[in-house]
Order: C-alpha cells, then structure tokens, then sequence
C-alpha cells in the first residue's frame, strides 16, 4: 500500500516533574521541527534528571493519501531517537504502552485512543476524523526506563471547515446521558502555576450519587486539559491522575495549570463498563 508521509518530524524532550506516580503531573515540553533544523546544538544537557534518564525521542506520523472526515482511518507512528533508529522498548503505564488523543484545533472533538504496538518501535491505530480541519495527536508513552514522553503530530483532513457551532459553554454542570457530573474547583480563582484540586461529582438520574463506578485505565478517572493555543504545543497537554482515594461518585484530581489561558478539559469515566467523556472549560488567570 502506498502512503504519503504527511507527518512532521517532532523531538520531543519532556522534562517533567519528578516522582511519576505522584498524583499531580506538569509537563514542560521542548519540541522543535527537527527535520528542519540539524540535530547538533539541541540542548541535550537540559534532558538529564538525576537518576532518571531522559531520552530524546521524534515521531513520525504516516497516513493514507487520500484522507476524509468521518471514515475510519489507518494511522501508522513510528518512534525513533534523534539518529533516527527505532524506540523499541516501551513501559507500560495506566495499562497501556500509549495513549493517543486526538483533539481538532478548536477543541470540539476529542479521542482517547490505544494503539496498538507492532515491532521496532512502530505503532498502529484506527482513528475517525469527525469533520474537515486540523487535528492535533498527542502521543503519550514511556520509552523503556524513562519518563513519559508526548510527541505531537499533526493532521489535516481536508473539505470544507464547518461553521463553528454555537459557543460551548463554561458550565460547570453536564449531563451524559444517564450521569449528572458537578465540577468543583477547591479556588474560586484558578491562578497558573497554582496547585488545585478539581473534584467531579457524579450522580445517577434520581441524583444520588452513583455507585457503579468502575476503574478506567486502573483509575476513578482521566482527565485530559489542554490550553487553547494556536498552534497546540506538548506544553498545552496536561493529563491528571485521580487520587486514589474518595467517597462514591466522586472523581478527584490534582493538578496545576501552567500559564494563564482558556483550557479546556475532558473527564473520562467507567460506569458499568461504558466510557463517558464529560467536557468543561475553565479559565486561569
Ligand atoms: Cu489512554
């Protein structure tokens, strides 16, 4: 079959705060187009941690040539190091060697999607593109003994962009289908660089709080945020861990937004073996 390489070449040197199964997790990302500029002089010195090795990682996209909204779509990542050999041992983390969300530049579509891992170092996945535009792919994994790294790709289906909707909403209730969700921030004021707790109640159609919560990915819940930026950077993807601990129908997180900004975030859930994705948006001063 012949492909088109419509990927981008992306280094990626995650520097994230130390103590990876801390709750909390803040990512600050170095991503440069590297295919277009060489590879000496990259600030290698900045990705040693410690005792925790960090290395630095690109990632190649490949998708068919003729590519249109709403179909299903056969992706093809390939990670490799910076000499361009394969990435070919992985860790798992959250029960899954990566994690890929696929979000359009105006943070309307969203999907959290497991691809599948092949050999030397490649990956494949199934994904559908809802409408025309631009899509950004956050690619989560673990090269083998390292931090997590996130590598953006991008993607642009072509057609026609639809007209934006009507203004998405800065409520802080939805309800999906059969499950009211409350969201609650522990500030009135989301300040950036603050650590906040933000809590999602659940509660069944007769609102009690509901019980039939299962484990996801080996959570209560994922929280995906991303900072509405133009373009998306690794720096605008936060994915938050939920404390482990907490009362019925409650989801609870962690987390710190780096720099003041519009985020939006989607909060995953297991009810009675469903995934529910519930989204809101928050503003940081
Ligand atoms: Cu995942």
């Amino acid at each position: 079959m012949k492909r088109l390489f419509s990927g981008i070449f992306v280094v990626t040197a995650l520097l994230l705060t130390p103590g990876c199964s801390s709750n909390t997790k803040s990512t600050e990302t170095q991503v440069s187009p590297s295919m277009m500029m060489n590879h000496e002089g990259h600030s290698m010195g900045n990705m040693n941690h410690g005792d925790n090795s960090q290395i630095t990682t690109k990632v190649k996209l490949t998708a068919p040539k003729s590519l249109s909204p709403n179909q299903p779509i056969n992706l093809v990542i390939d990670i490799q190091d910076v000499s361009g050999k394969p990435v070919n041992k992985f860790d798992i983390f959250q029960e899954k060697i990566m994690h890929l969300i696929i979000i359009s530049d105006d943070l309307r579509s969203f999907a959290h999607i497991h691809p599948e891992y092949k050999e030397n170092g490649r990956f494949e996945v199934t994904a559908n593109f809802p409408e025309s535009g631009n899509y950004t792919l956050f690619s989560d994994y673990k090269p083998a003994g390292n931090k997590e790294n996130v590598s953006l790709m991008n993607i642009t289906i072509p057609g026609s962009v639809p007209l934006p909707k009507n203004l998405e909403k800065f409520s802080k209730t939805k309800t999906i289908s059969d499950t009211k969700i409350n969201f609650n921030i522990s500030q009135p004021k989301i300040k950036a660089g603050e650590e906040i707790s933000l809590t999602f109640d659940l509660k069944d159609n007769k609102n009690q709080p509901i019980k039939d919560l299962q484990p996801y990915l080996g959570e209560k819940g994922h929280l995906v945020i991303i900072k509405s930026s133009s373009p998306l950077t690794a720096s605008d993807y936060i994915h938050a861990h939920a404390m482990k601990d907490p009362a019925d129908g409650k989801v609870e997180f962690h987390t710190k937004f780096p720099k003041p900004g519009t985020y939006k975030m989607w909060m995953q859930f297991n009810r009675n073996g469903q995934i529910k994705t519930a989204d809101f948006w928050v503003n940081v001063e």
